[in-house]
């Protein structure tokens, strides 16, 4: 019988590891269809890495560990200093070495050869994220014709940023050695056959596939999904009542608004924190009825620009809570840790407010969270990036540019309940709203999406 073998860096061994929008979807698929998943262990070894395997549940899972050496050029160096700013179009940030491409090669290698012998013709192989990327050029090295997909969940750059990597043929030519190649908007998917077209002679086809590199590829938007209704019951648990509990004694009755996003640059917090600020800059009258709490648990923090970036968000919220801030009132709040899905899921529900402005972003799922943690009696509104792949699908948020944080400003005021004596009161714009279904595209099939007054597209001056 055919089984679905997933590659990614990380695999949901752990089950502390499976509450993720991707983990769950990924184990579901293969608990159903009694597949395999395959990655790194998480584990750093000291001689030469061995392979394990172990089954749970009846997922089985395939892991190396890496070495000191592979951890550095492959992970730190060449996905996280090189592949992820480049793809987020952060080409400022980028750093090249060829000798990380080459581990990062190996790394690949080793993999598709750890997975080749262990695969049968007729399995169906799925690749993962921008690790991987030359995965499958070694799966067929290694003489695999079976069927092979690749999804990035990440943004794919235009043509013109992604020609900036040295290797930006290799890494093409390898994308296509599988049959189906799938990103999280049309976006991406235009910038990739673009690509394609433009600089290696590829011929788009009528049904969405490419000719490039002597291969024939599908290649299309596969937005990624939550599960809907998972969240909605996860923000009327007890743990998120309890989490709604205890920030409603600080909040006072003031309005509470919302971010929550790994602390990473393509977040845009920098920007969103001087939004803020503006916020309160602009609209004195706001001052002490709205508190902003942002979420930000520190990721990869060994690297330099996130050093950086956490002290100067340290220093962002100091002066907004310095120029704004009481004695019984903090403006901004910043907490730099984790919480229980289901505490942010509470904080969602009882949130005026949703900001989530990344600069550049895959899909982003706490804005699909957000939408579907709210109350459809008395929804709060999303304030959404325009760069974050959601918004192809969630026309109803307030959408903003997130580098003009006088719109964003403009956007919480107008997200905003008590908006001034003339405007409307304290919730009743948000019981007036409706809320309309639509087709997600998905995994997951319907997304409720939450439409808030003034539901335009964009916040006009
Ligand atoms: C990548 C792409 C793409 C955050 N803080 C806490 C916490 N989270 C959860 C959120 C959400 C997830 O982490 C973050 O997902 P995002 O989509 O927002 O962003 P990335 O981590 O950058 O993910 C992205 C995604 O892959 C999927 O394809 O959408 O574009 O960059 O689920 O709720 N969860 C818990 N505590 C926290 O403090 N429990």
């Amino acid at each position: 019988m055919s089984r679905l073998i997933a590659i990614s860096n990380r695999t949901a061994v752990d089950p502390n590891a499976r509450a993720g929008g991707l983990a769950i979807a990924l184990w579901e698929a293969l608990n159903a269809s009694g597949g395999a998943w395959a990655g790194w262990s998480g584990s750093i070894c000291e001689g030469d890495p061995e392979t394990q395997e172990l089954s749970d549940d009846g997922v089985d899972f395939i892991l190396t560990d890496l070495t000191r050496e592979e951890h550095d050029g492959y992970y730190h160096a060449y996905a996280n200093r090189t592949l992820w700013p480049l793809f987020h179009y952060r080409t400022d940030l980028v750093s090249f070495d060829h000798d990380a491409f080459r581990i990062y090669s190996d790394v690949n290698r080793r993999l598709a050869e750890m997975v080749t012998e262990r695969i049968a013709a007729d399995d169906v192989v799925w690749v993962h994220d921008y690790h991987l990327l030359l995965f499958a050029r070694y799966l067929r090295e290694m003489g695999w014709t079976g069927r092979a997909g690749f999804f990035l969940h990440i943004p794919f750059p235009p043509p013109e940023v992604f020609t900036i990597l040295p290797e930006h043929r290799e890494v093409a030519e390898a994308l296509c050695a599988h049959s189906v190649v799938g990103f999280q908007s049309e976006r991406d998917r235009a910038n990739f056959v673009r690509y394609l077209v433009e600089y290696c002679d590829g011929v788009e086809t009528s049904d969405g596939k490419v000719n490039a590199f002597g291969s024939t590829t599908l290649i299309r938007a596969y937005p990624i999904g939550i599960d809907p209704q998972a969240f909605t019951q996860a923000s009327v648990s007890e743990a998120a009542r309890a989490a709604a509990h205890q920030i409603g004694s600080i909040l006072n009755d003031r309005q509470l608004v919302i971010g929550v996003d790994r602390m990473d640059y393509s977040k845009g917090l920098p920007e969103r924190f001087a939004a803020v600020g503006e916020f309160y800059d602009n609209y004195p009258e706001m001052r002490g009825r709205v508190s902003v709490t942002q979420i930000a648990p520190p990721s990869r923090s060994v690297v330099a620009e996130y050093r950086e970036l956490r002290e100067e968000l340290d220093r962002l919220a100091g002066r907004v809570n310095g120029d704004h801030g009481d004695l019984d009132w903090i403006p901004l709040r910043y907490l730099a840790r984790a919480y229980d899905r289901d505490q942010l899921a509470g904080l969602f529900r009882i949130a005026r407010a949703g900001l989530v402005t990344p600069l550049r972003d895959g899909m982003n799922l706490v804005a699909k969270e957000f939408v579907m943690a709210q109350n459809p009696m008395d929804p709060g509104v999303l304030i959404l990036s325009e760069f974050a792949g959601a918004a192809e699908q969630l026309h109803d948020a307030l959408i903003v540019n997130p580098f003009d944080t006088r719109r964003v400003a403009e956007a919480l005021h107008t997200a905003s309940p008590c908006r001034s004596k003339s405007g409307w009161i304290a919730g009743a714009a948000s019981r007036k709203s409706s809320w309309r279904a639509t087709s997600h595209g998905g995994a997951r099939p319907i997304l409720m999406i939450c439409q808030t007054r003034p539901h335009r597209r964009s916040v006009s001056p």
